[in-house]
C-alpha cells in the first residue's frame, strides 16, 4: 500500500518567475521526457476566448529532480513552468525586499499612473480577492490574486503530464471534450467529429454545428466586455473493474474524482455519468442492465448512465466526469463591488486582462486532475515501487476480473453451482 502515490503541490504566483510542482510517489522506471509534459501544456494554452496572456507564453515544463536520462527514479519529480510574463512585472513581483530606491521608483510608477504597480482594493465579485484579502491580512488584493489565478493550473497539467505517461502504459486513456457553452449544448447525435479532428477545432467540440453557436456566445460575451462558462466532459478508458472502494467514504473512486475536479478553478458543479439527469426519470430508465459476461471475460453493461463508477468502483465501462465551468469572474465592464481599505462601494471592480472563457482549457485541466487521481489509486491499489511490477500486476489484475468467480459456498460448504437461475435464490 503506497499512501502517497502521485501526490503532488504546486507553488508560483501568475507573474512570478515560475511555477513549479513535486510530484511524490511516482514508481521508478517510467520513461518521461519534457516532451512528453509540452503536448498538455499547449492544449491548456488553448481555446477560442482566451486572453492575452497566452500570447506571451509558451509553456514548457522543465525536469529539475526526479528523472535521469529520460526514466523516473522513484523520487520526487519537481517541474518548473516558467513564467516569461514576469520579466514584464519588474519589481511588482520582485522577491527579495526592495532597496529604498526601488521602492521609491515603484511609489513613483504608482503616482504616475502605472496600473501593474498600484495596490489593487476594488474588490471582484466572484474572485478569491475579498475573502482571501482579509483571510490573510493583505491589503493588496495582488498578494491574493497572484495564487488565486488559474495560472496556477499550468504546474497541475505538467503534473498530469506524468500521470498520463504512467497510465499509458497501463492501457488507460484519458481526453476531454467541451460540451456546453453558455447554454448552447453539443448534440450527442450530431458529433460527427473524430476524436482527433475535435482537438483542432477552436473549442475542442465533437459537435460542429453546436461549435458555430458556442462561439457565437463567446464573441457576444466580448463584445459586451462580459464572461461566460460552461461545460467540459472527461472519458476515461481502459480503466479495469475494481479501482476504488465502497468499504469507505475516502476510498470511494467517484468521490476522489468529484473532488478533483471541484479543485479547479471556476469549477462550481461536478457531475458523473448521467449526473443530475438521474434524479429525474424512474430506476428503469437510469440503471444500466448487465447483459454478463462476453467470452473474452469482459463484462457488458447496455448503456453507462452510471459513467463508469458503482459504489464508488469502476465497473469497467469509460469514466464519464464533467465539470461545471463559472464565468470567469474578472470582467472587462466590471460589475459594481466595494473597496477593502474604505468598506464604501464603489462603480466598478478592478479589472486586469483576463480570459473571455476558458471552457477548452478546463478540460484539459479536467484531464490533468484525473490522469493524477486516478495514477493515485491504481498505485494504491496495486502496490508496486518499480513500472515493471506494477505492469505485471495489471495484467494479472485484469485477468481476474474477467476470470469466472468461484461457484458460492453455502455454510462455508460448496453450494448450488447454478446460481439463482438454477433455483438456489430465493426472493429478495
Ligand atoms: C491564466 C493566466 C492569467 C489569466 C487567467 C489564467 O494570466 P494574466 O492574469 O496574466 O492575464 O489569463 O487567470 C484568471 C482567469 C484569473 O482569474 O486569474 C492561465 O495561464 O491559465
Amino acid at each position: 500500500m503506497t499512501a502517497d502515490a502521485f501526490r503532488f503541490l504546486t507553488a508560483g504566483e501568475s507573474h512570478g518567475p515560475t511555477l513549479g510542482v513535486t510530484v511524490d510517489g511516482v514508481p521508478a522506471g517510467l520513461a518521461l521526457t519534457a516532451e512528453d509534459l509540452a503536448v498538455d501544456l499547449a492544449r491548456r494554452q488553448k481555446g477560442y476566448g482566451r486572453g492575452a496572456r497566452q500570447a506571451i507564453e509558451t509553456d514548457r515544463a522543465e525536469i529539475v529532480a526526479g528523472v535521469r536520462h529520460g526514466l523516473t527514479l522513484g523520487s520526487p519529480i519537481l517541474l518548473l513552468v516558467r513564467n516569461r510574463d514576469w520579466e514584464n512585472w519588474g519589481s511588482v513581483m520582485t522577491a527579495a525586499p526592495l532597496t529604498d530606491d526601488e521602492a521609491a521608483a515603484l511609489q513613483g510608477a504608482v503616482a504616475d499612473g502605472v496600473k501593474r504597480a498600484t495596490p489593487v482594493t476594488r474588490v471582484r465579485p466572484g474572485h478569491a480577492d475579498l475573502a482571501g484579502a482579509l483571510k490573510y491580512g493583505h491589503s493588496d488584493v495582488r498578494n491574493v490574486l497572484e495564487r488565486a489565478s488559474a495560472r496556477e493550473t499550468a504546474a497541475r497539467v505538467a503534473a498530469g503530464g506524468v500521470a498520463r505517461a504512467f497510465l499509458r502504459e497501463l492501457g488507460i486513456e484519458v481526453w476531454s471534450f467541451t460540451a456546453e457553452v453558455g447554454g448552447v449544448a453539443l448534440d450527442p447525435a450530431n458529433c460527427t467529429r473524430s476524436r482527433e479532428e475535435a482537438e483542432e477545432t477552436p473549442l475542442r467540440c465533437p459537435d460542429p454545428d453546436a461549435e458555430v453557436r458556442m462561439v457565437a456566445r463567446i464573441d457576444e460575451a466580448r463584445t459586451a466586455g462580459n464572461t461566460i462558462g460552461g461545460v467540459f466532459e472527461v472519458v476515461v478508458h481502459g480503466v479495469p473493474i475494481g479501482l476504488g472502494s465502497y468499504i469507505q467514504w475516502d476510498r470511494r473512486l467517484d468521490a476522489a474524482l468529484a473532488a478533483a475536479i471541484m479543485s479547479i478553478n471556476s469549477v462550481k458543479g461536478v457531475e458523473i455519468g448521467l449526473g443530475f439527469e438521474q434524479t429525474r426519470r424512474f430506476g428503469s430508465d437510469v440503471h444500466d442492465v448487465i447483459d454478463g459476461r462476453a467470452e473474452d471475460g469482459h463484462w457488458i453493461h447496455r448503456s453507462n448512465n452510471a459513467g463508469g463508477l458503482t459504489g464508488g468502483i469502476s465497473n469497467g465501462e469509460p469514466i464519464v466526469v464533467r465539470g461545471a465551468v463559472k464565468p470567469i469572474s474578472t470582467l472587462a465592464r466590471p460589475l459594481p463591488s466595494a473597496d477593502l481599505i474604505t468598506g464604501l462601494p464603489v462603480d466598478k471592480a478592478h479589472y486586469e486582462r483576463s480570459d473571455i472563457s476558458v471552457v477548452p482549457a478546463a478540460g484539459v485541466i479536467g484531464e490533468a486532475m484525473v490522469l493524477l487521481t486516478l495514477a493515485r489509486f491504481i498505485v494504491e491499489s496495486l502496490g508496486g515501487d518499480r513500472m515493471d511490477v506494477i505492469r505485471e500486476r495489471m495484467v494479472a489484475h485484469r485477468a481476474l476480473m474477467a476470470s469466472t468467480p468461484p461457484a458460492p459456498m453455502i455454510g462455508g460448504r460448496p453450494g448450488n453451482p447454478g446460481g439463482d437461475e438454477a433455483g438456489s435464490g430465493g426472493d429478495d
